[in-house]
């Protein structure tokens, strides 16, 4: 790794703990990304019921197919919440005296694009920094960003979020980006270190732009978790084909089926894999077994849906007041701004 000097988005107590191996893309020095997996793969498969934590879904073929997801006809989140973006970036913007963008996730889509665009529109300069572990998205953020906008400093931060956004200086105005409504992902275990960790790393004039999928009719939100072409199925089987490949076990999809369902009282999408034909699951690697039973599900992911309000009052509780409400004209997704109180 080369040693280059920190740029000023890192808070002066940072600068033994970076490093960067790519151009303009910092990673944590001796972070091992990838150290986790087994642990949490392991000790939530062995709880009742069983579970995995959704960040296993994203190799390679999963990441892919979540990109085929934001396109399908039943998925209106990616499409509700560019067209709430187009509508109002300026508006956002405007709200949001920042000098720095920081998304979490590799961030560029055409979402993000329509911030960066006013922040130039309105400030002439942008510093932009999307958080990710991802390499492979890192680069292609970077790619995509320095052919588009020339002018904008980009920095890519290679990190688990929590670390990502608690490097950034508190002095420096910044707007944290957290869009898809990713928010959903969150365990009402992740949800509240989440917001406590972000909140405790933004400075006084810091803000937080949060997308959130909004409770609607029943029916479409089952359809936009269960499509036509089967594609959200594929990217939810498609954990095992990882977790075998990460841990060498031998999770046969020829016996997988998925099912998912809205669940009323905890308001939230639950997508399971159940097995369709009991069989012995097998991790040699770590000289463990268990027997997965016909019928029995693994709970793979669960994407939470809000009320925009309620979700308002509660992040206030961590600090973060409310400074604007955008929607959609039919009111399927908020995107909310928030700013930190000091
Ligand atoms: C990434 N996240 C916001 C998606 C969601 O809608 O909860 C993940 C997803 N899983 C199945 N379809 C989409």
């Amino acid at each position: 790794m080369t040693q280059e000097k920190l740029p000023r988005i890192f808070a002066a107590d940072q600068q033994s703990r970076w490093s960067s191996d790519h151009p303009d893309i910092w990673s944590r020095r001796g972070a091992d990304l990838d150290a986790v997996p087994a642990l949490s793969i392991l000790t939530t498969l062995w709880d009742q019921p069983r579970w995995l934590e959704a960040y296993h879904l994203y190799d390679t073929a999963g990441s892919e197919l979540f990109e085929d997801i934001c396109e399908l006809p039943e998925y209106y989140l990616t499409r509700t919440e560019n067209s709430i973006l187009e509508a109002c970036a300026g508006e956002i913007i405007k709200a949001a005296p920042v000098e720095c963008i920081v998304e979490l996730g590799a961030g560029y889509s055409k979402k993000t694009v329509h911030l960066l665009t006013e922040q130039l529109r309105q400030r002439g300069k942008c510093i932009f920094a999307p958080i990710d572990v991802s390499i492979a998205g890192l680069l292609a953020s970077r790619a995509a960003a320095q052919k588009d906008f020339p002018q904008i400093e980009f920095h890519g931060i290679q990190a688990l979020y929590e670390d990502g956004f608690a490097a950034i200086d508190r002095q420096l105005p910044t707007l944290f980006v957290f869009l898809g409504s990713t928010v959903g992902n969150f365990n009402h275990t992740d949800f509240p270190r989440f917001f406590r960790a972000l909140s405790a790393a933004m400075g006084p004039n810091d803000y937080l732009l949060l997308g959130a999928d909004r409770i609607k009719p029943t029916k479409l939100l089952e359809d936009a978790y269960n499509d036509s072409r089967g594609i959200t199925a594929a990217f939810i089987l498609n954990v095992f084909r990882n977790i075998n490949r990460l841990l060498g076990s031998n999770f046969d999809s020829s016996k997988l089926r998925y099912h998912s369902w809205f669940n009323p009282e905890w308001q939230q999408i639950e997508m399971y894999a159940v097995a369709a034909a009991a069989h012995e699951i097998r991790f040699p690697n770590h000289n463990a077994a268990f027997q997965w039973r016909r019928d029995e599900k693994i709970l793979v992911e669960i994407s939470r849906k809000f009320d925009p309000d309620r979700l308002q009052e509660q992040l206030g509780f961590f600090g973060l007041a409310p400074a604007g409400h955008f929607t959609d004209v039919n009111q399927w997704f908020s995107v909310l701004l928030f700013r930190k109180q000091v």
